[in-house]
C-alpha cells in the first residue's frame, strides 16, 4: 500500500516551539516512528503552501492508495485542499495533533473532516503511526 502523508504550514517547526501544546518530537521524528511501523510505502511531504499540498495531492491520484493529511491552519480555511481530495479516489485520513475541539473556536472546523475517512486529533504526534497502521491493517 502507498500512502502519501502530507504536512501543512508551520508544521515543519514541530518540537521546536510551543512544546505545551505540540509536543518535543520534530517532524522527522515523526516520519521515523512512521517508518519504523514497516506497514506501508510511505512519501512524506510539507509545505507552507496552500497550492504546493493541492498539487502533491492532484499528483497522488492514480498513485497512491492513500493520504493522511494534517492540513495545520489550512483545515480551517482551505476550500481549495478539500477540492483536491474530492477529486483523489483513496482513502483519506485527517490528523491533527492538539484537539482542535479543546481549542480556539475558529479551530474546531475542519473543511477536511467532511472528505476523511477517519479523523485522529489531539493523541499528539502518535496520531500518524495510529493513521498509518489503520490504513495498512484495513488494505
Ligand atoms: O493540531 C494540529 O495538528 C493543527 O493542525 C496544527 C496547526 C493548527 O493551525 C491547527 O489548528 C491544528 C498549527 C501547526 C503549527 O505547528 C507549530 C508547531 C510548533 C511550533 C509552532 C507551530
Amino acid at each position: 500500500m502507498k500512502i502519501l502523508i502530507l504536512n501543512g504550514p508551520n508544521l515543519n517547526l514541530l518540537g521546536q516551539r510551543e512544546p505545551q501544546i505540540y509536543g518535543s518530537d520534530t517532524l522527522a521524528d515523526v516520519e521515523a516512528t512512521c517508518r519504523a511501523l514497516d506497514a506501508a510505502d510511505l512519501t512524506f511531504r510539507q509545505s507552507n503552501h496552500e497550492g504546493e499540498l493541492v498539487d502533491w495531492i492532484q499528483e497522488a491520484r492514480g498513485d497512491a492508495d492513500a493520504i493522511v493529511i494534517n492540513p495545520g491552519a489550512y483545515s480551517h480555511t482551505s476550500i481549495a485542499i478539500l477540492d483536491a481530495l474530492n477529486a483523489f479516489e483513496g482513502a483519506v485520513v485527517e490528523v491533527h495533533v492538539s484537539n482542535i475541539h479543546r481549542r480556539e473556536v475558529f479551530r474546531h472546523h475542519s473543511h477536511v473532516s467532511g472528505r476523511a475517512d477517519a479523523v485522529i486529533a489531539g493523541l499528539g504526534v502518535a496520531g500518524y503511526p495510529v493513521a498509518v497502521r489503520w490504513l495498512a491493517e484495513r488494505g
